[in-house]
C-alpha cells in the first residue's frame, strides 16, 4: 500500500505540474481528493485491513492526502500569479493609441474675435486690463455722468442684483475703475461680456461683448480717437474697408460719436441686409471724456482730456464673418462651430 500511494503521488504531481489553469487543476483536486477520488478510494477500503494495520494505514493516506493537497495549493497560487501578470501585460495602456470619438475643441468665435481686437490694440501700445462683471451703480452710472432719469438705469433696461450692484450694461465702468487707480497718462481696452435685458433679434442678444477703449492725457484730442478708430478699423477688416461716423449722445462723452462700417452683404452697393443704406449695423459708440467724469474721478479736466468708445463684439465677428444672425454665436450648432 505504501508502494502504491507513492507511486499516486508521483502520478498527481506530475500531472499538476502540467497544469495551467484553475478548472483542470480543480478537476484533478477531484480525481484524486474528491469523494470517488484515487486517494479516497483507500479510506474506503481500510475497513477490509486486519485491525492491527488500520491506524498505520489510516495515517499514511492523511499523509499522502494532505502532501497532494499541498502541491494542489502550491501550483494553484502559481497559476492565479501567472494569470494575474498576463491581464497586467494585456490590459497595458496605450498611450499613443488614436481614438476618433475624442474631438478636440476650440476657442470660440467671439473669444477669437476678442483675442484679435486685444492684439491690435497691444500692437497700437495699448493696456489689457480686466474687470467684473458685476459693479456698483456708482462705476455703471453715477460716476460717468448718467443723469438719474436716464432710461438705461430702469429696471426694465438692466439687471439689478441689489439697489448699488448690477450686470454691467457695458464695460464703460472700466473707464471709472481704471481712472480711479490714480495713475495718468492711461491707454487701455478691456473687453468682457456685458447685460442687457434687450429683445433677442438678428442683431441683439441679452448677454453681448464689448471693447472699451480709453485714452487720457495731456492732449488727447478728437483727431487721436479718429485715427486710433480708423487704424484698429484697416487692421480689422482690412484697407478696403470703409467707415463713417455719426453723431450721437452719451452722458459720459461730449461730443459723441457712432460708428458703422460697410455692409458685409452687399459690399456697398447696398441689399435687404443692410436696408439699402449700403452701411453695416451700429458697431460702436464713442467720443471725447465728458469733463465732469474726469472730475468725478480725481483728474483735472483743464489738464487733462481724454477720449473712449466701446464697440460690441460681437457685432465685429458679424461683419468679420459675415454672420447676417448674433444668435449663430450662442447657439452651440457643431455644424457652425467647427467652421472656425
Ligand atoms: C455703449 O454701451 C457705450 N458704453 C459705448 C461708449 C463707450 C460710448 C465709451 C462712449 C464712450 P451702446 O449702447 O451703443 O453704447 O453699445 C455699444 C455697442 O455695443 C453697440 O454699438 C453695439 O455694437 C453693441 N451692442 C449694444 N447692444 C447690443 C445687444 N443687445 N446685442 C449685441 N450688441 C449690442
Amino acid at each position: 500500500m505504501k508502494e502504491e500511494l507513492k507511486a499516486l503521488v508521483e502520478e498527481a504531481t506530475k500531472a499538476i505540474e502540467e497544469k495551467t489553469d484553475l478548472k483542470s487543476l480543480e478537476e484533478l483536486r477531484v480525481k484524486y481528493l474528491g469523494k470517488k477520488g484515487k486517494i479516497t478510494a483507500f479510506k474506503k477500503n481500510i475497513s477490509k485491513l486486519p485491525n492491527e494495520e488500520k491506524p498505520m494505514a489510516g495515517k499514511l493516506i492523511n499523509e499522502t492526502s494532505r502532501e497532494v493537497e499541498k502541491i494542489l495549493e502550491k501550483r494553484k497560487e502559481i497559476i492565479k500569479k501567472e494569470l494575474l501578470e498576463k491581464k497586467i501585460k494585456e490590459e497595458k495602456i496605450d498611450v499613443t493609441a488614436n481614438f476618433d470619438i475624442y474631438e478636440t475643441g476650440h476657442f470660440s468665435v467671439i473669444n477669437q474675435t476678442m483675442a484679435e481686437l486685444e492684439e491690435i490694440f497691444q500692437n497700437m501700445g495699448f493696456d489689457v486690463v480686466e474687470g467684473p462683471e458685476i459693479d456698483t451703480v456708482k462705476n455703471v452710472f453715477d460716476d460717468l455722468n448718467s443723469p438719474k432719469n436716464h432710461p438705461s438705469r430702469s429696471l426694465s433696461d438692466t439687471f439689478y442684483i441689489d439697489e448699488d450692484t448690477l450686470l454691467r450694461p457695458h464695460t464703460s465702468s472700466m473707464q471709472i475703475r481704471v481712472m480711479n487707480e490714480g495713475k495718468l497718462p492711461i491707454k487701455m481696452v478691456s473687453a468682457g461680456r456685458v447685460f442687457r435685458n434687450d429683445e433677442v433679434d438678428a442683431t441683439h442678444s441679452p448677454m453681448f461683448h464689448q471693447l472699451e477703449c480709453l485714452v487720457v492725457d495731456e492732449n488727447a484730442s478728437l483727431a487721436n480717437l479718429k485715427s486710433t478708430l480708423e487704424t484698429f478699423i484697416k487692421e480689422m477688416f482690412g484697407n478696403d474697408m470703409k467707415m463713417r461716423y455719426r453723431p450721437h449722445h452719451f452722458p459720459f462723452t461730449e461730443p459723441s460719436l457712432e460708428v458703422d462700417v460697410t455692409c458685409p452683404s452687399c459690399g456697398g452697393k447696398g441689399c435687404p441686409a443692410c436696408s439699402n443704406t449700403g452701411w453695416s449695423m451700429e458697431l460702436l459708440g464713442g467720443g471725447m471724456v465728458h469733463p465732469n467724469v474726469l472730475e468725478n474721478c480725481g483728474i483735472d479736466s483743464e489738464k487733462y482730456t481724454g477720449f473712449a468708445f466701446g464697440l460690441g463684439v460681437d457685432r465685429i465677428a458679424m461683419v468679420k464673418y459675415g454672420l447676417d444672425d448674433i444668435r449663430l454665436l450662442f447657439d452651440n450648432d457643431k455644424r457652425f462651430i467647427k467652421q472656425f
